[in-house]
């Protein structure tokens, strides 16, 4: 937070107005100056950053996905022995997708089909990703018409580079249209890849009860923390922290246990599976450091503050970065290789406890939120109509009755350059007050554990309507979906509500939209992107990449709404909750359930007849 007050976000890059695509440059389009040394104008500039942004966001969820296959493939080939598949109905609804054959055939050799067709998808030359024939006929159908179906999740990536290289692609629409398409390749393809292949590696997220916030940290207990966004290691690090040699080894060194705690997404992914609570959300991590409990903090990929090398030496905390591709200054760097991960593990859960002599004074805010975690998609539907009948159905029907008003996605990160999680929670606030169930993922689902959100207890503060349905289901207001690669959650519960019928036949027709209040990482924006790219409205607060080109602007909004039906809008804070509003309502009239209708009773012959 000091270092954000210090240094002063460049007015001239955050408004998108700063070219340093060659070296004839950085140009700063900004006063009179409306070209570049080459020529391009602000749209261009603008499109060309925001195109970029969301190559890289694509291509750190789609990485993701690819070591998930790379996983399963390891697995499947018995070079993985502390790993198993733990959803053998997952794998076979993917193999299905697939067209990969399941009858008389062993677990591994599906897996390893399935694990070869899932890289497949990234190296694809033409044609179409498999996946986007989970989307709704009619988005599909959109997709082909603007020429918007993504090939090869890689070549969708590499192209959008090479689009935006110097000289290449200078028409802002057309630039945002790549945009649109390489954010597909990761929401329809490495994201949803990512969410299934965990599911079938880790187990499908179910309901489970934990707690987040700095007060999970164990006054007298080891405590390890976990932070970035794989599930591999992690999960292996829960298995290894109830082992009775290590709990005994913790004893010996005077601790009373081993206490296992997540920041960022490697939290939600061991949250939503196996209910190991979180320390908090991004800008936790250094504070999780600060309280001079965490005898060791190991991360992965994404999300990590340099910082934490610097922090690390000025206490006791061992600070260890896992991932061949991502090494810190100052860390110590153990690489993690799927082949040797109970080992690894089993390394690092002693070296934590080694530490525990050395821990000197503690600061922890004894602060916690008690939560539920866990629901993926397949668990919605079941809650929805119960194992005979599962079904999105009353999810579709207490909206038409009006009973909820629409869906909001709450997604993204936090961002130092506004109090932490304060738009998070104050969006969410409003919106259950107008009976819109949220949804949320990130950093954002964790804003929500701390602070109570994710819990039934909240719901008093819901309206009326969503307050009866979530008490007639058992769940709170919010619900919290998984990380930023599960995102893809909420594309799949879309297309099933299309798909159970009564809201239109498109994403774009469902009173829904998606905001993210406290955004900060190109994959936050590369999210947006593919929502907007899949028919869905969403706000964004906070910084706006396209302030210095109206003309940007209009083509994320206007622009995109014409050709996908949804958009991607920068908004003030104060006024996206209206705007949200707003736009469901619109929905909601398109659809002609804006009035509400009488409730009829059925006698038992009004029910035969419907039969
Ligand atoms: S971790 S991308 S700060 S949500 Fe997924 Fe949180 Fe944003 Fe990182």
């Amino acid at each position: 937070f000091q270092r954000s007050e210090r240094i002063k976000a460049c007015p001239i890059g955050q408004d998108g107005a700063c070219c340093s695509m060659c070296a004839m440059g950085p140009c700063r389009l900004v006063g009179k100056t409306e070209t570049g040394v080459c020529g391009a104008n602000r749209a261009t500039v603008a499109a060309r950053n925001v195109a970029r942004m969301v190559a890289a966001g694509a291509a750190a969820h789609s990485d993701h996905g690819r070591d998930l296959a790379i996983t399963l493939r390891e697995v499947a080939l018995g070079k993985a022995s502390g790993y198993r598949i733990r959803d053998e109905r997952k794998l076979r609804m993917v193999a299905g997708l697939f067209g990969v054959s399941t009858a008389d055939r062993q677990l591994s050799e599906i897996a390893l089909e399935v694990a070869e067709k899932a890289l497949a998808e990234y190296g694809r030359q033409e044609g179409e990703l498999t996946y986007l024939a989970r989307a709704p006929q009619k988005r599909q159908e959109i997709w082909r018409k603007h020429n918007l179906a993504p090939r090869g999740i890689d070549r969708e990536i590499a192209e959008t580079l090479h689009r935006t290289t110097m000289g290449t692609d200078q028409d802002a629409a057309h630039l945002l249209d790549q945009a649109l398409r390489v954010s597909l390749a990761s929401g329809w393809g490495g994201s949803m890849l990512a969410t299934d292949l965990s599911d079938i590696l880790f187990g499908t997220p179910k309901p489970v009860a934990s707690r987040a916030n700095l007060g999970v940290l164990a006054e007298d207990q080891v405590n390890i923390i976990v932070h970035g966004h794989e599930p591999t290691l992690s999960e292996m690090l829960v298995e290894v922290v109830s082992d009775p040699e290590l709990l005994a080894y913790a004893r010996s060194k005077g601790a009373a246990g081993i206490n296992l705690a997540g920041v960022c997404c490697t939290a939600n992914e061991i949250l939503s599976r196996q209910g190991v609570p979180s320390a908090g959300n991004f800008l936790h991590q250094e504070l999780a450091m600060l309280t001079g409990a965490t005898e060791l903090m190991v991360v992965d990929v994404q999300c990590i503050f340099q910082s934490l090398a610097e922090l690390a030496k000025k206490g006791h905390t061992r600070f260890v970065t896992t991932s061949p591709k991502a090494m810190v200054e100052g860390a110590e760097h153990f690489p993690f290789d799927e082949e040797h991960a109970p080992e690894l593990a089993r390394k690092l859960v002693r070296m934590a406890i080694d530490n525990y002599p050395n821990r000197r004074e503690t600061f922890i805010p004894h602060h916690t939120g008690e939560l539920i975690a866990g629901y993926s998609h397949e668990y919605i539907e079941y809650m929805l109509g119960g194992r005979f009948r599962a079904s999105f159905w009353p999810l579709n029907d207490n909206i038409i009755n009006g009973r909820i008003f629409g869906v909001v996605g709450v997604c993204g990160c936090n961002n130092p350059r506004s109090p932490q999680d304060a738009g998070i929670i104050r969006t969410i606030e409003e919106l259950i007050a107008h009976d819109v169930l949220v949804v949320s993922s990130g950093c954002s689902a964790l804003a929500c554990g701390k602070h109570g959100y994710l819990s039934p207890e909240v719901l008093d503060k819901a309206g009326p309507g969503l307050r009866e349905v979530c008490e007639a289901i058992g769940i709170a207001p919010v619900l919290h979906l998984g990380s930023c690669v599960d995102n893809s959650r909420i594309l799949t519960v879309m297309a099933a509500m299309v798909a159970v019928g009564g809201l239109g036949d498109d994403v774009s027709d469902l009173p829904a939209a998606g905001i993210a209040p406290e955004w900060m990482s190109e994959k936050a924006l590369e999210i947006g992107v593919y929502f907007a790219a899949s028919g869905a409205g969403v706000y964004f607060t906070g910084p706006n990449p396209v302030a210095s080109s109206p003309e940007a602007a209009r083509l994320m909004t206007e622009g995109w709404a014409k050709k996908t039906g949804g958009f991607l809008e920068f908004t003030e804070p104060e006024a996206v909750v209206g705007k949200i509003l707003e736009h469901i309502a619109g929905k909601r009239k398109a659809l002609g359930i804006n009035v509400a209708k009488e409730r009829v009773l059925y006698d038992m012959e009004a029910r035969r007849a419907l039969a």
